[in-house]
């Protein structure tokens, strides 16, 4: 193993499998992320021992249960070092998120003449809600433009941000080019012309120390799965006072105070957003994810990505025929690689990729208004986390190798 790299795959039970009688080289974490056995034990022994409705019962049981499922709520505040608690909600993802963001705090806010500023390099999660929400209310939907490599165009943030803009609501981390967009300088800008601020923490939370403080921003939408915790479960966290200012999504069981027969009284903040019996596992496996981040920490994830991208760009780059979209400095980079090979459909070389063990997504990624605007119509992407390792960057250039050598002289 190199100096600078650690093997944490050892947690990972699931990285241990040949697929199609290879070494299985897991490189589609953007996807979603494998989980350590840490996090599986966790959701094996609250289902063995602590399963029970939260909120709703007196047993020792349903205490058990409550009192995991408020105990990750402050885990999520320290982890985001949000101001309090009642500033994290439970979600489905991401795109619950930013759905709620743009339906129930925008839309009421938002008339014709109004600007959202959004980029062209968002996931469809943070186009299509603010589509919408412009729909409705008249407001102008405005895109940001990109550099050559990816980044955004600082020249025309500063053009399109303006007295007109009520909404920013940006990618802290692209999930297509490797690009960490500056959140910061740009809530500033936001936050000068009276806007709010709204980040997509999709592809930030799980890599990089997110301080929503030190951002200054208004809301942050990220997801569990991405960040080896389960399915189904996501955090959007808000300032308390514009939560507070939001009306509830869902209406229903546990999300009430008092109803009475012809209307109804809510519970507060975050409560009333979490109508239903929630994924109370799924908030469980999170708190075990959490729990496992902060026992290797942020800056030893971001160093195996950064080395394991150092080794891994210059070797790409030097494929002929390869193209790589986003920056060609490692230094500028995520641990999210998109590329195209030749003029082979990305999705030929992920079936190619996927003979020799290597797991790649291939298409466009949800991002498709992207897709066109860099002119190709889809890409194949290699994205690294933590329990990647250098094998499973050598296995991935190898087989694009010999895929390169199979589809141009039909020999694999
Ligand atoms: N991107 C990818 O392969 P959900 O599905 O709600 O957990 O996350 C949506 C989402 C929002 N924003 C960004 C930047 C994302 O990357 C994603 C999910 C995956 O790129 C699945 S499409």
């Amino acid at each position: 193993m190199d100096k600078q790299m650690n093997d944490y795959s050892k947690d990972f039970p699931i990285l241990h499998q040949t697929v199609n009688d290879e070494r299985l080289a897991y490189l589609d974490s953007a996807a979603t992320a494998q989980k350590p056995k840490q996090v599986l034990d966790a959701l094996r022994h609250y289902y063995a021992y602590d399963n029970a409705n939260v909120h709703r019962g007196v047993h020792t049981l349903a205490q058990r249960a409550t009192d995991q499922f408020e105990a990750v709520r402050v885990k999520v505040q320290k982890l985001i070092n949000a101001k309090s608690e009642r500033e994290i909600v439970y979600t489905k993802g991401t795109t619950e998120g930013l759905n709620w963001v743009a339906a129930s705090f925008a839309t009421p806010r938002l008339k014709a003449g109004d600007e959202v500023v959004v980029s062209y390099l968002e996931h469809h999660s943070n186009l299509v809600p603010w589509q919408v929400a412009c729909q409705k209310t008249g407001a102008k939907l405005v895109y940001l433009k990109l550099n050559a490599d990816g980044t955004l165009d600082l020249d025309d943030v500063a053009q399109k941000i303006n007295a007109k803009t009520k909404i920013v609501s940006l990618a802290q981390a692209s999930n297509v080019l490797g690009v960490v967009n500056p959140i910061k300088e740009i809530a500033q800008l936001a936050h000068q012309y009276g806007a709010y601020m709204v980040v997509d923490g999709a592809q930030s939370v799980p890599h990089m120390q997110v301080d929503v403080q030190d951002l200054d921003i208004d809301f942050l939408a990220f997801s569990g799965h991405k960040m080896m915790g389960p399915t189904g479960i996501g955090i959007l966290w808000g300032r308390f006072d514009l939560l507070e200012q939001m009306a509830p999504l869902e209406y229903g069981g546990e999300m009430i105070d008092f109803v009475d027969l012809e209307r109804s009284t809510y519970k507060e903040v975050p409560w009333k957003f979490e109508g239903g019996t929630q994924n109370i596992a799924g908030v469980i496996g999170l708190g075990s994810a959490i729990d496992y981040l902060n026992q290797i920490g942020y800056p030893a994830i971001q160093k195996q990505e950064q080395a394991l991208v150092a080794y891994t760009l210059p070797k790409l780059l030097a494929i002929d025929g390869l193209e790589v979209y986003g920056p060609h400095d490692s230094n500028r980079h995520t641990g999210v690689i998109s590329f195209n090979l030749d003029h082979l459909h990305p999705h030929d070389l992920a079936t190619a990729l996927d003979m020799e063990g290597v797991a790649v997504r291939a298409g466009h990624h949800c991002a498709q208004p992207l897709m066109k605007y860099l002119n190709v119509a889809a890409t194949a992407r290699a994205s690294f986390y933590l329990y990647n390792t250098k094998a499973d960057a050598d296995q991935l250039i190898e087989a694009i190798v010999k895929a390169k050598e199979f589809f141009s002289n039909g020999t694999f």
